[in-house]
């Protein structure tokens, strides 16, 4: 038996260090590593025994060519060679007929380590292939942090053991990020209080001291009422403010704009509460706020995001011990991106498409259309928005895809050729984080399963195969690590512990802002005037859209088993949640004729699906919950949520807005 160190893969912040112990090339047990500073030997409820997603019977482990229509699942057996030969055969007569931008690869962080993930960028940059921007997942988020803040750095996480008052807003911290909520419990011993704000009473929200809830897309509003009700009462600190902060002066006159009267109607949260929380947050000794990027994902996101993060600056927060705030760690990471990146193998700017918009870009292109889709770490049948349109883009006989991946998922029925992938546990790769900041490496565990290639292998076998000469398609994997770190170069500790395969930290983000903020004005900027020359408003400001058609606003959240796909691809996790359920208040839904639990029918103009209605007070009125995303195969109709979610982008980063839709339920006939 032997035991080694690996990683989580997941799209998940916690990046958990995982012990497995090994015998004979065979996976025995996966645990948490106790020696991690974050995770300290936890692992969550969905990868404990990840030795069923390594040997699930349901693995790929051999190369596929579609024999059956498009999304019918029929498949014959062939060779690396065949495939390989197949897709360069079909590239190359795809680029000379219509161009090199006919190319497009979706990608999505199914393994979040930094080279896995981001393999096949030197393969499509080379072939000059259409460039994506934005993603499912945050973008809004970044872009809005970073306005007020300058980097994607913030309070170090663990330091919330020593905060007074926890501010969870918009986040399911004991589903999604649980290594954290796990260093509040040593304040909370403490007497410090928990607030979440939250649209509904999550599972976080249940352990809360306060609950607040909050009309979707509306939280720059709240913290807005916030700020004027500090101001109004002397509960900023002036000398900070002088010293850290810019803009002041107009903000403090655009806060008349934000009366807690006018507060309640937008956000619905009653004036009352907006005061008493301003109070309470304003007369904290260190105010800890934990964003969720539940909230980025509206039309308002981008906004929203950057407004909460402007609250810390009012008080000082970011210089008081267990005080501050934290939306992603991914700033603590100085990765020379370029190594794995090598976008300066583009022949030329190649065109950029909206990576949200995939059904758009399968369907509505018509000056150059899509003809050879790639899809990577992703099953965006499933969490891509607006699924109906990203289906009938994938039924199209003209389009060739290729999917690279583990299990049969609903993506993979519709690929013209499939790949195997292996899992973490089978490939070499460094992770950072965004939730802490540690760095990791991991060292494959067991041998790849039958003839699974990690993402790495295959795009370097790709290039070869077309013909690409440049070094990337020939070097050895570890060779990148030392063009990743420039950091490791000078120091030769950091070299050898990273070796050794110890977590290692490349900053000290408790000295981010030691000097001030990273943004253009070396402060934090409550007056933005790079946000004006990009076209918004230069101050926080809660912004007006167009609502929808519908009658009840869909939020859709992750489920504490599941929602990435992942995890539905394994059976003990799927039969932990019940039925693809939607939360919904028994007065709503007596008002349209539903009495009690059962199946009902969600719809919109984009399409309609069959829910398994929950009637629970936990749910605000006007608001329904969906949680997870469910393998077809699992619904009643074999329709996924996001056949009813739009492709519209955020406001900032070209992101999803997978919690600002509206819908309608009706019984079933
Ligand atoms: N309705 C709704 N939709 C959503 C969301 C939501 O909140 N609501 N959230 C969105 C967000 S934030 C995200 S991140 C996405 C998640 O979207 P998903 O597409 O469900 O992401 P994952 O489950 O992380 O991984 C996708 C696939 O990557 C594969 N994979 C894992 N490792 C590797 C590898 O090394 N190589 C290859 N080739 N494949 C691999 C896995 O088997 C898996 O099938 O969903 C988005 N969609
Ligand atoms: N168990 C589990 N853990 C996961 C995942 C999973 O699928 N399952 N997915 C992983 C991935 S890819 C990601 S990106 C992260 C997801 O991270 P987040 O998207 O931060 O997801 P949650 O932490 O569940 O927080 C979502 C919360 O945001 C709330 N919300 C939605 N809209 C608004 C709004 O307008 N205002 C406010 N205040 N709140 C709002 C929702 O009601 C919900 O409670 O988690 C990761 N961890
Ligand atoms: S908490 Fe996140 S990182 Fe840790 S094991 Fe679970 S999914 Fe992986
Ligand atoms: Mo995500």
């Amino acid at each position: 038996m032997k035991t080694f160190k690996t990683v989580c893969p997941h799209d998940c912040p916690d990046t958990c260090s995982i012990i497995a112990q090994v015998e004979e090339d065979k996976v025995i047990s996966t645990k948490g590593d106790p020696a991690h500073p974050f995770t300290r030997g936890a692992l969550c409820a969905k990868v404990i025994r990840y030795s069923e997603r390594i040997y699930s019977p349901d693995r790929l482990l051999y190369p596929l060519r579609r024999v059956g229509a498009k999304g019918e699942g029929q498949f014959e057996r062939i060779t690396w060679d065949e495939a390989l030969d197949e897709i360069a055969s079909r590239l190359k007569q795809n680029v000379r007929d219509h161009g090199s931008e006919c190319v497009y690869c979706f990608q999505g962080s199914g393994n979040m380590g930094i080279i896995q993930m981001n393999a096949h960028f030197p393969f499509f940059h080379r072939l000059g292939a259409s460039r994506g921007r934005g993603n499912l997942c945050s973008p809004a988020a970044d872009v809005g942090w970073n306005y007020t803040i300058g980097a994607m750095v913030g309070s170090r996480p663990e330091s919330v053991k020593h905060t007074d008052l926890f501010l969870v807003w918009g986040s399911n911290m004991v589903s999604s990020n649980m290594h954290m909520l796990a260093f509040f419990k040593e304040a909370k011993k403490q007497g410090a209080q928990m607030i979440v704000i939250d649209p509904y009473k999550n599972r976080t929200a249940k352990q809360a001291d306060w609950y607040i809830p909050i009309r979707p897309g509306t939280d720059a509003a709240l913290a807005l009422g916030m700020m004027h009700v500090m101001v109004a009462e002397g509960l900023v600190d002036e000398a900070y403010i002088e010293k850290y902060t810019t803009g002041f002066p107009e903000l403090k006159e655009s806060l008349a704009d934000y009366l807690p009267n006018r507060v309640e109607q937008i956000t619905g949260v009653p004036a009352e509460d907006v005061q008493r929380l301003a109070r309470m947050y304003g007369q904290a000794r260190a105010p800890f706020i934990r964003i969720g990027i539940g909230v980025s994902r509206s039309r308002r996101g981008g906004m929203s995001i950057r407004t909460i993060a402007c609250l810390p600056g009012l008080v000082g927060a970011f210089h008081k011990q267990g005080g501050g705030a934290l939306m992603f760690t991914s700033g603590a990471f100085p990765i020379n991106m370029d190594a794995i990146d090598r976008s300066d193998l583009l022949p030329r700017e190649t065109r950029i498409l909206d990576n949200v918009r995939l059904g758009h870009n399968l369907m509505n292109l018509s000056d150059q259309p899509l003809k050879c889709l790639f899809v990577t770490g992703s099953n965006p049948v499933l969490t891509c928005p607006d699924a109906g349109l990203v289906r009938k883009g994938l039924l199209r006989d003209d389009l060739f895809t290729v999917v690279h991946e583990q299990f049969m998922t609903d993506t993979v029925k519709y690929a013209d050729i499939v790949l195997p992938a292996t899992t973490s546990f089978e490939s070499f790769d460094v992770f950072k984080s965004y939730g802490h900041t540690y760095m990791q490496k991991a060292e494959p565990v067991i041998s790849p399963m039958g003839e699974a290639k990690s993402n790495y292998d295959l795009y370097t076998a790709l290039g070869q195969r077309m013909g690409f000469t440049e070094d990337i398609f020939s070097k050895p994997i570890r060779d990148l690590v030392w063009e990743l770190f420039p950091s490791f170069h000078a120091n030769e500790q950091l070299r050898e512990d990273f070796q050794n395969g110890k977590t290692i930290e490349l900053i000290d983000i408790d000295k981010a802002f030691t000097d001030g903020f990273p943004t253009p004005s070396g402060k934090l900027e409550f007056y933005s005037a790079q946000m004006q020359k990009d076209g918004y408003p230069p101050l926080p400001t809660y912004l007006d859209v167009e609502e929808e058609v519908g009658d009840l606003h869909l939020l859709t959240p992750p489920a504490h088993f599941t929602l990435n796909t992942s995890f539905g691809g394994v059976k003990a996790l799927r039969e932990k949640e019940d039925n693809p359920t939607l939360l919904i208040h028994p007065a709503d839904a007596a008002s349209r004729g539903i009495e009690e639990d059962g199946w009902i029918e969600a719809y919109n103009e984009r399409g309609s699906i069959q829910l398994w209605a929950r009637l629970t007070e936990d749910i605000p009125l006007g608001t329904a919950v969906a949680e997870g995303v469910w393998w077809n195969r699992d619904t009643p109709d074999q329709k996924p949520i996001n056949l009813l979610t739009s492709d519209r982008l955020t406001d900032m980063g070209w992101g999803s807005t997978l919690h600002d839709n509206r819908i309608s339920v009706r019984t079933i006939k």
